[in-house]
């Protein structure tokens, strides 16, 4: 059985980005896990992994960190299971939308959402995040809340491939989501469980994709929730 060690708020919201790749790849999967929260400051958790992050899998007598390692093992030890990426040239391409995902479309976004995480963390959580934050983007929380907004055109921009894409197929991967759309999803499930900062036009296409994923994180966060 699966054990998936993975962020938790202080009333145990499930939000990280990361750890979302890794739950979507797990259902996607179809297989049980058991979910292990672990806040930010809470180390000693995942110290067993030898690295600080989650999400951290851990399956019989191995332990696999970082969400693109988890897919990748998942894919592997299981090939009977639905494939998360269809084929190793299908991998290679995931990957590339991967890092783009993680690299040039979460910055901007993080800008614009990450000063409502402190709502979400208790007192210890919030100082370690707010100092680890502010230290890594350079700029105070003040800072970063006063130009949150500046943020909106450079992420529409970068949305603007996943909506040309998404005009032709119903998912990135095409008529049924895969690997491809849970990492790209996952950040802005990270977004939509820890603010309301509209982040989407009226009528924007991306929105029934967006409609459709989010249907879909519901219902793993039910069948999660209903399990523990
Ligand atoms: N490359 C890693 C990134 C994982 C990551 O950054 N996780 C965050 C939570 S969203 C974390 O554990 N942060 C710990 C910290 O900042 O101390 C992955 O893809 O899994």
């Amino acid at each position: 059985v699966l054990t998936l060690y993975e962020l938790s708020g202080k009333n145990d919201e499930r939000f990280s980005p990361f750890c979302w790749r890794a739950r979507f790849a797990i259902a996607h999967k179809e297989l049980e896990a058991a979910y292990v929260p672990v806040r930010f400051t809470d180390k000693q958790t995942i110290a067993f992994s030898g690295q600080e992050r989650v999400p951290v899998l851990v399956d019989g007598n191995t332990t696999v960190s970082d969400s693109w390692k988890i897919a990748c093992y998942l894919e592997q030890s299981y090939p009977d299971r639905p494939s998360l990426f269809g084929g190793k040239e299908a991998r290679a391409l995931t990957r590339f939308i991967d890092l783009w995902a993680t690299q040039t479309l979460f910055p901007p976004l993080v800008r614009m959402v990450l000063v409502d995480v402190l709502e979400h963390l208790d007192n210890e959580d919030a100082n370690y995040i707010r100092q680890s934050r502010e230290q890594q983007l350079g700029m105070t929380w003040d800072a970063l809340r006063a130009e949150r907004h500046e943020h909106k055109p450079v992420f529409q921009q970068h949305l603007a491939l996943l909506r040309r894409q998404l005009r032709r197929q119903p998912f990135l991967a095409g008529s049924a989501p895969a690997y491809v759309d849970y990492s790209v999803f996952g950040l802005l499930q990270w977004a939509r469980m820890i603010s309301d900062y509209p982040l989407f036009d009226a009528k924007d296409n991306v929105q029934e994709w967006y409609g459709q994923m989010a249907a879909r994180a519901d219902r793993i966060a039910a069948a999660i929730g209903k399990a523990t």
